[in-house]
């Protein structure tokens, strides 16, 4: 399959400014009839005169140009185009096609989730319902006609605002909507289907009245509520924020079964994968709760970074999402616990991107070649291009960086747009140079900062030196020095932040946090006027996607952990001490604790006065695949046996303590979402799970008890899921009667199947295989497939990487049969074997034998073909 350049980019030849689709919409067989206005666009070359649309596994039925159908020497039909020979300068066209919603198990385009039909757009889905210029940067004016059985499809929606709606009298019924926004075609949405709808209003800023509304299969009416609230929370953060009002009369969700990623922000149209909508406190986890939050605010941030203001090409997409995520965390962050947020997202950020940063599908966070754009929606695009959106507004700080982006959206709105673009509006509003902030767009791999120090006691005089270090990429040279901002601060002995004193400043800052930047491979900072040596608490907030590498001592990192007044930091310290002790572990299998160790973790336990959420963070030891991250050589084993032996040295030690908190921990009344009720269930569910580490009959009873009196989910998943790892017949019960419990809800099903897949017992694998074959599975639903599938290939180090290879060959299974009917999702599935290199060579040998095996597999996506080719290298 052929790659596609960024540098090749050249403007369209043709633009369209005004789309005209009339549905009539069938599962089995849909007829699109679109109508085209198009022109030549004046700021591009003129080419051979022939226009192409792009289009895919469409049925042409009409087509005509200002009325006049075309011979057949006149166009020529391809597999994924229709060529137009020597059209006019400016011209009406219309096609009319038939396309088959319910044969489409890709999940792109117009298919059948349940008895609903949606739409997915975004990449390059549109071609599959009309022919069409389907690329950003052309931007037309929509208006949509929708026809549908009347009695099946009650509910029938698209882009913009409603329009005349009509019944056809043969039980049909037809509604009109149209969207004033000129969009790119990616953000064009349907929904057809017989489903609840729950209202609310919003009142903007200006006044100006929206109607909200968020549809949900009939069974799930009352799963609502926290969807539609955290909606109406982030319109009034970006209202507040950014100065960002909603422009259209009416928002409108729509939750469905069937989706390949977590939602879609077509334009006043959001498409949502139900797990982001919906939500009871007996069927959704505070985990799920949050991420409803954090995803309905990025979907609705959208409309104005992503829609209002689009990309110019998909090489452009962390415009869109780095900046929405950055928002939407940002967000979060203000209406939950700013540290546990924080923390929740770098850990994310360290455990996916990192490595992905680090492997063979590295990429840069504007990548410049793609076979496939759908492989490109990554932690690297999404996540660390947050964090460089996140370091710009850290080094413009809060004022500029809001002139820029007022700037960027008076400038660019109703454009399609570069990142240059950006950051030019940011440059302009603070009058910076932000030429060199560019190079983080193009240089793949994470940034080291090596940090050394240096106290001269007779002058009170401390001196911090950073060295940046890119790690080389074999096929791209470095881009030069990055500009880096890394917030510090200094503590006394006792803990409290000192005031800094600059040597080449008159006067010191408060005692506090305050930024340094790199501009230079090497820099000194020279701080005066202190009493005695501090101790450095360094990348505050972890204010630039690096990795760190300043010696410590052990006692440094206790210190920290229990003292610093950066509660991000004081987790970090905790990783930090906890991934030496645990590598030591592996490497020394008996080394003891050193000193204080396990003193910080009692203090740690009952320090009342501190945030319980932030406390459960800073005691959750770093995950196994974190660790083998940070070895040479993953030894999947000895990392196990190292981190099982540490849980068991804290839960032993600390039981009584461990037992107290659980109690103290317990809160009998209504579920609440604040950041303390959420907390404090972290901290007592982290309890139980040191507890039942050592599982006895007390801490057994105790977790039995949590799974029976089903308070929340939240409990009930915590206590199933140390209940299956303890197994037998308890492990057993529980998860029947889990099962008998939820059957009719998909959404716990897929926990009940990820529980299991998650377990670290060594039948696994076994368990996984059976339950391909249970009533509840199919391949068919992505969720589904991810909750078993995914969760062990992808979050189950132990016993995916089982030295018989055999989680191997079972991945590849599923991935053969998954590809020719949703490549997307198969093609995310590949990625457990991105690592392969960095294993022993027995399981080295394992995995890149089944790489080659789906690499010789004639047909195969070229989704699938991607990965396979760039993870063999
Ligand atoms: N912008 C949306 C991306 C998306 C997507 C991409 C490819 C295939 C299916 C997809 N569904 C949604 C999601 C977002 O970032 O908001
Ligand atoms: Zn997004």
């Amino acid at each position: 399959p052929p790659t596609i350049h960024l540098k090749d980019y050249r403007p369209p030849e043709f633009l369209i400014d005004q789309v005209d689709l009339r549905f009539e919409l069938d599962p089995d067989t849909t007829q699109v009839e679109a109508t085209l206005a198009i022109r030549r666009n004046p700021a591009a070359t003129r080419g051979d005169g022939n226009l192409r649309l792009d289009g895919e596994q469409l049925e042409l039925e009409y087509l005509a140009i200002d009325d006049r159908p075309l011979a057949r020497s006149e166009y020529r039909v391809e597999p994924e185009a229709l060529i137009l020979r020597r059209v006019p300068d400016r011209f009406r066209l219309v096609t009319r096609v038939r396309i088959h919603p319910a044969r489409n198990t890709a999940l792109e385009g117009l298919y059948q989730s349940g008895s609903m039909l949606c739409t997915q757009c975004e990449a390059e889905g549109f071609r599959r319902i009309t022919y069409f210029l389907d690329r950003p940067d052309v931007m037309a004016r929509f208006s949509t006609t929708l026809i549908a059985d009347r009695d099946r499809f009650p509910i029938l929606l698209a882009n913009g605002n409603p329009g005349p709606s009509q019944d056809l009298g043969d039980g049909r019924h037809l509604a009109r909507w149209d969207d004033p926004f000129p969009k790119p075609c990616y953000l064009f949405a349907l929904v057809a289907g017989d489903l609840h709808q729950v209202e609310d209003r919003f009142t903007t800023a200006s006044g100006r009245e929206v109607s909200l509304r968020l549809f949900v299969e009939p069974e799930h009416h009352d799963q609502c509520e926290h969807a539609m609230r955290s909606l109406k929370k982030a319109m009034r953060w970006d209202e507040e924020r950014y100065g960002r009002e909603y422009d259209l009369d009416v928002y409108l969700i729509v939750a469905v079964s069937h989706f390949n990623m977590g939602a879609m922000e077509n334009k006043g149209l959001n498409i949502f994968n139900a797990k982001y909508v919906l939500a009871r406190p007996d069927t959704a986890t505070d985990q799920d709760y949050l991420g409803i939050q954090g995803v309905i605010a990025h979907e609705y941030f959208h409309n104005w970074t992503g829609n209002r203001i689009t990309c110019r090409d998909w090489f452009q997409l962390s415009l869109k999402e780095g900046f929405t995520v950055f928002r939407d965390q940002e967000f979060s962050a203000d209406m939950g616990s700013r540290d546990v947020t924080r923390i929740a997202d770098v850990r994310n950020l360290r455990n996916r991107q990192f490595p992905e940063d680090s492997g063979p599908l590295a990429h840069p966070v504007r990548p410049d070649a793609y076979i496939e754009i759908n492989n490109f929606y990554t932690a690297t695009v999404y996540e660390k291009g947050a964090e460089l959106v996140r370091m710009l507004a850290t080094l413009l700080g809060p004022d500029a960086f809001r002139r820029g982006t007022d700037l960027y959206f008076a400038r660019h709105d109703g454009q399609a747009v570069t990142i240059e673009d950006f950051i030019a509006c940011l440059a302009e509003a603070s009058g910076r140079d932000l030429g060199p902030f560019l190079r983080w767009y193009a240089q793949p791999g994470t940034p080291e900062l090596e940090v050394r120090d240096q106290w001269e006691d007779e002058t009170g005089t401390y001196r911090l030196t950073i060295r940046q270090r890119i790690p080389a990429t074999s096929d791209r040279p470095s881009s030069g020095p990055l500009p880096i901002p890394v917030a510090v601060g200094l503590l006394d002995a006792k803990g409290r932040d000192l005031p800094l004193h600059l040597a080449d400043e008159p006067a010191p800052t408060p005692a506090g946090t305050r930024v340094l930047e790199l501009h230079t491979d090497e820099t000194s900072f020279r701080f005066v006027g202190l009493a005695a040596r501090p101790i450095p608490s360094l990348l505050r907030g972890f204010s630039a996607p690096v990795k760190v590498r300043y010696d410590y001592s052990d006692q440094d990192l206790v210190f920290l952990m229990t003292h610093d007044s950066d509660g991000f930091n004081r987790w970090d310290a905790a990783q930090s001490l906890a991934q030496r002790l645990l590598l030591q572990g592996v490497s020394e299998p008996n080394t003891p604790l050193p000193s204080g160790f396990i003193d910080a973790f009692r203090r740690t336990l009952t320090d009342e006065d501190a945030d319980p959420g932030l406390r459960a963070e800073i005691l959750t030891l770093p995950s196994e695949a974190y660790l083998g991250d940070q070895m040479e050589t993953v030894d999947v084993e000895g990392i196990h046996r190292a981190r099982e032996t540490l849980i068991g040295q804290i839960a032993t030690t600390l039981r009584a303590e461990l037992l107290a908190t659980y109690r103290a921990n317990q809160d009998p009344g209504p579920y609440r979402l604040t950041p303390l009720a959420i907390g404090r269930r972290a901290l007592k569910n982290l309890a139980l799970a040191y507890l039942m580490h050592t599982s006895d009959d007390e801490t057994l009873a105790l977790c039995q008890a949590q799974f029976a009196a089903h308070q929340n989910m939240t409990d009930v998943m915590a206590a199933l899921r140390w209940l299956v790892e303890a197994g037998g017949e308890t492990a057993d019960q529980a998860l029947d009667a889990f099962y008998r419990r939820w059957s009719d809800d998909a959404l716990v099903v897929d926990k009940w199947f990820g529980i299991q897949a998650l377990s670290q017992r060594d039948d696994t694998l076994l368990r996984v295989e059976s339950l391909l074959d249970h009533e509840a599975f199919t391949m068919t639903n992505p969720n589904r497939l991810r909750s078993l599938v995914g969760t062990f290939c992808l979050m189950n180090q132990l016993r995916f990487h089982a030295a018989s290879g055999a989680g191997y060959v079972f991945l590849v299974d599923r991935v053969l049969e998954l590809d020719p009917k949703n490549p997307q999702i198969a093609a995310r599935l590949v990625q457990a074997l991105a690592q392969w290199r960095r294993f022993d060579e027995t399981r080295r040998g394992l995995m890149r034998g089944q790489l080659e095996r789906l690499f010789h597999t004639p047909d195969l996506s070229k989704d699938v073909y991607e990965v396979v080719a760039k993870t063999l290298g």
